[in-house]
């Protein structure tokens, strides 16, 4: 059971091989070391595999890659602390919640759905007040430090200042507009609000992006009034009209959209959909600004200035070109009417009043009556939680508002779009099933819910037939989808979202408790920047009791070599050198998987899934690294906060083998998108993944069709820019390979091996100790040719067992590990230097021997 608990989320699969491998390895600890007397039962080559993933400690490892290693603390309400509510009136209360105006004022008990004994609510207000107070003040940032220091800082991206931030309610005649800079300085404007205000903010704007314009980023500004909002992209000077036509898309406005009778473009309406200056007045690289430049500059500003001083208009667009320092860069302004912002609304429906008392309520931990301990026992495998527990808690019970503070205030676009929710699900429980639809559909704000799409993934259990599509009738934004057939939750999402009909998918696990408040920031997100692709925080709904548990803040989804998911932490300094808010979103390397918002067109037009995957595992990497190479960004939005029930196992089988599952997931994974970093993680214990008899990994032509095809950045830069921290070395070990009883270094010559003096600037001197642990020279690889030890050159081959090597870390006995002893032989026999010959050769190892002893230059892991 201890252990048990530790195989829980999205690495279970990789979190089981370790530890079985991690158990294997203490026991066998003795037996792993190399000692000559007995090297082939020690050479095997499973136990490499062992050593290899057991790199990471196994806590770490066991604990990352499924129970999030952000702490998860209890909210912290008793249950003797939440008796103020007379039961017997409460029956007949109102407590339905919505997000009008009028629920403003709601308590914080209304709000929970909670019948309101005004006699007892200011003690109960108190109570829950004080109660969150400590509960706040309680959580610890990041105590717990997985997988060593993180040193990656998620960039602040959100760059566009919201209408009180711009003191544009300020009536006086001077306006201050405070620019949140994103790069090194802020920029303030101040502007007078008279006739040639507008003219003058555009000049300052254009002025103030010079400085630093994102391309195809959206800088938006109010001005005047907030219904109108300029909204300014740069974009190269020479952009082709398909670039511009993309930059306007990635921040949300469809060219097609706008097509406006008073779209303006340097004071002409081209009508249309072209929105791209005639190319005559784009000023060129290195040219001064020259005088039509300018002019259609101040013709810009002129068209601004008319437009905001009362033309009726619905959407202007117009050019302005600048040199900025370096660079030219144009610019799209486009004014547009602003929808304006509301408060992110709260709303906890309940369909009748809720019981206090409840177990599980306000999300509490449930007990099991002592003489239900056998039958819950008998429950758990039904779901690898506490099935009875769940099904005794309220299917709309109320959970702790764990949002940081602030949330409550943020204001989001009166124009978010809206979401299909697709939740997949193979035999899930059925009160969990339950909870979380009516989790989505209690707090979700309805407009943004087109639907809930539940897509059975050919359940065997009878309740989840028509006894479920019975319940669901009652909600007509449920639809239900059946799969004919076993898909696996990859192939099953994707039928989810061919039918969706939301512009942003949500897709969440079957085993969830949405948090209040928990879709807008997504889809605000979502709304900002198409390509962001929002994630909500995972907390945890305890398998034991049921109960709602926090996390720590400040958590970033990583992962380790080879491909296990996990959290990491970003250390304190960084928070506080940043100044990271708690509710700042944060930007992710790789996502959990189950819980995201992405906007539909871009799903598609990303290629969604590899449909290739089966059944569960690996394609929350392959999306996340799809996401980052190809131009969007992965972010957890921590105003957004979603329970999810890490179980200890899966509650449905594997049509396959559940290891092989996984692992060829991954290998289609690696094939595709890491390059030549595809050695590490086959270099991390999946080497037998290479050979393609063991294991067929299907076609992948597509997929890396789709690649090129998006023209996807590669894999460094992916680990440059977006996930610096991570160690990924491409070889163990490389440059010259020096013996030390020949004093000499290795070489080939005319395809012949033999020493010379080292000399660094020699390329036939250089050599890498491979991932998979091949010592190589461009093509060719060191390896013994027959049994009387000849050493001699192979072509390279990543599949081949007869070219791999041990040396250093992979050699547990320390008075060997300088050597290198090659893997497959029979008897243990090591790389020997003879200075007579100037050669080398395979002989019985002698750990005293320095002419068995080798040096490579650099070494990237020991
Ligand atoms: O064959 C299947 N068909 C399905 O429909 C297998 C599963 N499913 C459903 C299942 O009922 C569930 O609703 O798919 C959903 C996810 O399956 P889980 O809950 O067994 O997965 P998990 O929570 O253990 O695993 C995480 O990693 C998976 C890798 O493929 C998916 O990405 C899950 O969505 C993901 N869950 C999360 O990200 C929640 C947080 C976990 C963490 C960290
Ligand atoms: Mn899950």
């Amino acid at each position: 059971m201890r252990i048990q608990k530790y195989f829980r989320g999205s690495g279970r699969a990789l979190a089981f091989i370790f530890i079985a491998s991690v158990i294997w390895l203490l026991f066998d600890m003795a037996a792993l070391r190399i000692s000559f007397s007995d090297v082939n039962s020690r050479l095997i080559k499973d136990e490499i595999i062992r050593k290899e993933r057991g790199k990471y400690k196994p806590r770490e490892v066991m604990s990352s890659a499924s129970f999030p290693n952000k702490k998860a603390h209890r909210f912290p309400l008793k249950k003797n602390e939440r008796n103020g509510i007379n039961e017997s009136k409460m029956q007949n209360e109102v407590n339905k919640v919505t997000f009008s105006e009028t629920n403003r004022n709601l308590t914080r008990k209304q709000k929970l759905g909670l019948k309101v004994d005004t006699s007892q609510e200011d003690a109960f207000e108190k109570q829950l007040e004080q109660k969150h107070k400590t509960f706040k003040e309680n959580r610890k940032s990041s105590d717990v430090k997985a997988f060593g220091i993180a040193t990656g800082i998620p960039k602040k991206t959100n760059m566009s200042p919201n209408v009180d931030q711009l003191g544009l309610h300020d009536k006086d005649t001077k306006i201050k507009l405070k620019q949140e800079a994103h790069n090194e300085e802020n920029a303030t404007v101040e502007i007078n609000r008279d006739k040639n205000a507008v003219g003058k903010v555009a000049v300052d704007l254009v002025k103030y992006l010079t400085k630093a314009p994102p391309v195809g980023q959206k800088q938006e500004l109010h001005l005047n009034r907030p219904d109108k909002k300029l909204v300014i992209v740069a974009s190269k000077a020479q952009s082709n009209k398909a670039d511009e036509k993309r930059d306007l898309e990635k921040i949300g406005i469809s060219p097609k959209t706008n097509t406006d009778d008073n779209r303006v473009q340097f004071g002409h309406n081209h009508g249309g959909n072209d929105v791209i200056p005639p190319k005559e007045q784009v000023a060129q690289d290195n040219e001064e600004m020259n005088p039509k430049t300018e002019n259609n500059i101040s013709k810009a500003m002129e068209n601004v200035s008319n437009i905001l001083n009362g033309k009726h208009f619905k959407s202007t667009f117009l050019n302005a070109t600048t040199k900025a320092e370096t660079l030219n860069v144009h610019f799209t302004i486009a004014v547009q009417h602003d929808v304006g912002t509301h408060k992110v609304l709260q709303m906890d429906v309940t369909q009748s009043p809720r019981n206090p008392n409840a177990p599980g309520q306000f999300g509490e931990p449930g007990v099991v009556p002592k003489d239900k301990e056998m039958v819950a026992k008998n429950k758990w495998k039904e779901g690898y939680f506490n099935v009875y527990l769940s099904d005794m808690i309220p299917l709309d019970r109320a959970v702790p508002d764990t949002r940081p503070s602030g949330c409550a205030e943020n204001k989001v676009h009166n124009d978010l779009p809206t979401t299909s929710v697709i939740m997949c699900f193979v035999d899930e429980v059925w009160s969990t099933l339950l909870r979380s639809v009516h989790s989505v559909l209690n707090r979700s704000p309805p407009h943004l819910i087109k639907e809930v799409i539940l897509v059975d993934d050919f359940s065997t259990k009878e309740y989840l037939k028509d006894h479920l599509d019975k319940y669901m009738s009652q909600y007509p934004k449920v639809r239900i989808l059946r799969l004919k057939e076993r898909q696996g939750l990859i192939r099953a999402r994707l039928e989810g979202a061919a039918i969706a009909t939301g512009e942003v998918l949500t897709f969440l696990d079957s085993h969830i408790e949405c948090n209040v408040g928990w879709l807008e920031p997504l889809l605000e997100r979502v709304h900002m920047d198409r390509k962001k692709v929002a994630c909500p925080v995972i907390e945890v709904i305890n398998d034991k009791d049921m109960s709602y548990m926090i996390v720590d803040n400040f958590q970033r989804g990583i992962f380790k070599w080879p491909l296990v998911f996990g959290w990491m932490g970003i250390p304190d300094e960084e928070i506080k050198r940043n100044n990271i808010k708690d509710s700042d979103p944060i930007r992710c390397p790789v996502m959990a998987g189950g819980l995201f918002s992405i906007d539909k067109k871009y799903f598609y037009e990303l290629g969604t899934y590899d449909p290739g995957l089966d059944v569960w595992g690996g394609e929350n990497m392959e999306i996340s690294f799809k996401i980052w190479m190809c131009g969007g960004e992965i972010e957890i939005i921590p105003c957004s906060r979603v329970g999810h029930i890490f179980r200890g196992d899966n509650p449905y089988k594997f049509p396959k083998d559940r290891v092989k599952t996984v692992e060829r997931n991954l290998a289609r994974v690696v094939e595709v998108w890491l390059d030549d970093y595809k050695e590490l993680f086959y270099g991390h214990g999946y080497h037998h993944l290479l050979n393609k008899k063991r294991m067929d990994i299907g076609d992948l032509t597509q997929q890396k069709e789709l690649r090129k095809h998006l023209k996807c950045k590669d894999f460094k830069w992916y680990l440059d820019n977006v996930y610096p921290d991570l160690d990924a070395p491409l070889v163990r070990a490389d440059d010259l390979l020096f013996n030390l009883g020949v004093r000499k270094c290795l070489s080939i010559e005319n395809s012949t091996l033999s020493f010379q003096a080292c000399d660094l600037n020699e390329k036939n001197q250089h050599f890498n100790y491979t991932w998979l642990r091949l010592i190589r020279q461009q093509n060719s690889c060191l390896t013994a040719i027959d049994k009387k030890g000849t050493v001699s050159l192979e072509q390279c081959d990543n599949a081949k067992h007869h070219l791999r090597w041990l040396h250093k870390s992979l050699i547990l006995d320390p008075p060997f590990m300088d050597h290198l002893i090659l893997e497959h032989l029979q008897q243990p026999v090591c790389l020997e230097g003879s200075p007579s010959v100037n050669t080398i050769k395979m002989t019985m190892c002698n750990s005293s021997s320095p002419f068995q002893k080798w040096k490579f230059t650099n070494y990237y892991v020991q």
